[in-house]
């Protein structure tokens, strides 16, 4: 923590490289390498000097450099911030020139790591930062947005407030539960103060399926018999060549996936081998992969291309009742768009061919989808660190209402609302986070940050 440390913050091959310096030492130390109008240590918070990164008498770029002093900067620290030209000797040499001047090389996320260890962000925070620097769609950055400004820190400080309210009450019951004229608050009132407790827990907790799915793409699986055009449905939906696409049946054998953003949302399809009765050993695993895939997926494209039989009508009404399942026609440019006769089933028709109809295929899947419409404060759990606490704290809130309603005694119950109260401090880092945790969680992020 006593160390200067410098890293490139932006990555290589842009037309600006931008290199990070924060410790005690940043601005002498820029002050060995910099020439620009005036004294170096002397420059006040907050501007911005123009000037030369210099090697003895060799210039090596000229720079922009922008001056930071604690406590007001990123890490809480005296910060540097050189803007140099994007190459890479250029930006290596400048790196070597501040490690001979007495800079070390940040590890990964070490600067969030100083952040938080200076107080200016919560653990929570931090790692919404390295959420946001991943980011790729409106809803990543809009919850990794919404952690990072604060907002379920403020949640999980509500319900530590009303933990702690609880534990006071039953320690009051502790405390003077000799004095047989005392009124205390009665146990139906403590055990509603719990159940609202746990069902805000309860909430964050759900919604971490959504946050999973959202970060890491919906999956969508794409199945139905041989041949019926899946892997040209695929293509087409990624406007890219993916999946082999031919008309000899069985041509697709292993799942092939890819992401697609539709409506600011990210779903990843899941192309997969056809199912049909087949004696080729490959495509029998092929086809066991299909239904792993069926299994894992939240939204299931059953694609038929001509009316089906009952047998495979019996596994789409399966499939149905454990998944949200679009039943797609495709090649309706070969049928004339004749209606299925016997099955009166709701179908989106296309022609994944020739590209018709996809943009309602979109639309449905998107639907299909039920994503909440995000708010700009909402809390959704992303992050499987805080989904375990939640876990464990909602597991130890669950003991506390079964003792209350078993009339156990307040020094058993205070043990579990200790540990409760200690696993949601786990989330922000307000309780001692041993460090090994620290470690685990800032070593994820990029050097730089
Ligand atoms: N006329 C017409 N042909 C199509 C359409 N979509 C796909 N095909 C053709 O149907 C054949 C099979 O397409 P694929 O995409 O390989 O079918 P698949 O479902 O992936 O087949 P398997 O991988 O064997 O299970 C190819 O010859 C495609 O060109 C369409 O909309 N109209
Ligand atoms: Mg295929």
């Amino acid at each position: 923590m006593n160390d200067t440390i410098c890293a490139l913050a932006t990555a290589p091959g842009g037309a600006l490289g931008i290199i990070r310096v924060s410790g005690s030492q940043s601005l002498e130390i820029l002050s060995r390498v910099f020439r620009g109008s005036g004294d170096v240590q002397t420059f006040p918070a907050n501007t911005i000097h123009y000037g030369h990164i210099k090697d003895g008498a060799e210039v090596i770029d000229e720079v922009m450099v922008s001056i930071f002093r604690a406590p007001h900067s990123y890490t809480g620290e005296d910060s540097v911030e050189i803007s140099c030209h994007g190459s890479r000797y250029i930006l290596n040499k400048v790196l070597e020139l501040l490690i001979a001047c007495g800079c070390r090389m940040a590890e990964p996320g070490e600067y969030t790591m100083r952040a938080y260890l200076n107080g200016k962000m919560d653990l929570s925070q931090a790692e919404a930062v390295a959420d946001l620097i991943a980011s790729t769609n409106k809803a990543t950055h809009q919850m990794a947005m919404s952690q990072l400004r604060g907002n379920f820190s403020s949640q999980l400080a509500q319900l530590r407030e009303q933990l702690l309210k609880l534990t006071s009450l039953l320690e009051l019951e502790l405390d003077f539960s000799d004095h047989e004229d005392l009124e205390f608050a009665d146990r139906s009132e403590l055990l509603e103060i719990t159940k609202k407790i746990d069902t805000q827990i309860t909430r964050l907790t759900h919604s971490f399926e959504t946050g999973q799915a959202l970060k890491q793409g919906i999956p969508v699986a794409i199945v139905g018999k041989t041949n019926v055009g899946k892997s040209t449905l695929l293509n087409a939906l990624l406007k890219d060549d993916r999946a082999i696409v031919s008309d000899v049946h069985g041509t697709t054998r292993d799942t092939i996936e890819d992401t697609i953003n539709i409506n600011g949302i990210t779903f990843r399809f899941i192309d997969t081998a056809g199912i049909r009765q087949t004696s080729d050993e490959v495509e029998q695993i092929g086809i066991s992969r299909t239904y792993a895939a069926i299994d894992k997926a939240r939204i299931v494209l059953w694609m038929v291309d001509e009316e089906p039989s009952q047998e495979e009508l019996n596994k789409i009404q399966l499939c149905s009742d454990n998944k949200k399942l679009i039943v797609v026609r495709n090649k309706i440019d070969q049928t004339e768009n004749k209606p299925f006769i016997i099955v009166k089933i709701p179908l989106i028709e296309i022609s994944a061919k020739h590209g018709l109809h996809l943009s309602d295929l979109e639309q449905a899947i998107y639907e299909a989808a039920d994503i909440p419409t995000l708010q700009e404060n909402d809390v959704i759990v992303t992050n499987a660190r805080h989904y375990d606490a939640l876990t464990r704290a909602h597991n130890h809130i669950q003991r506390v209402i079964d003792g209350l309603q078993i009339q156990l005694s307040g020094d058993l119950l205070s043990e579990d609302l200790r540990q409760a109260l200690d696993t949601l401090a786990e989330i922000t880092g307000g309780q001692i986070t041993p460090n090994e945790v620290l470690g685990n969680i800032f070593t994820h992020f990029c050097v730089g940050k």
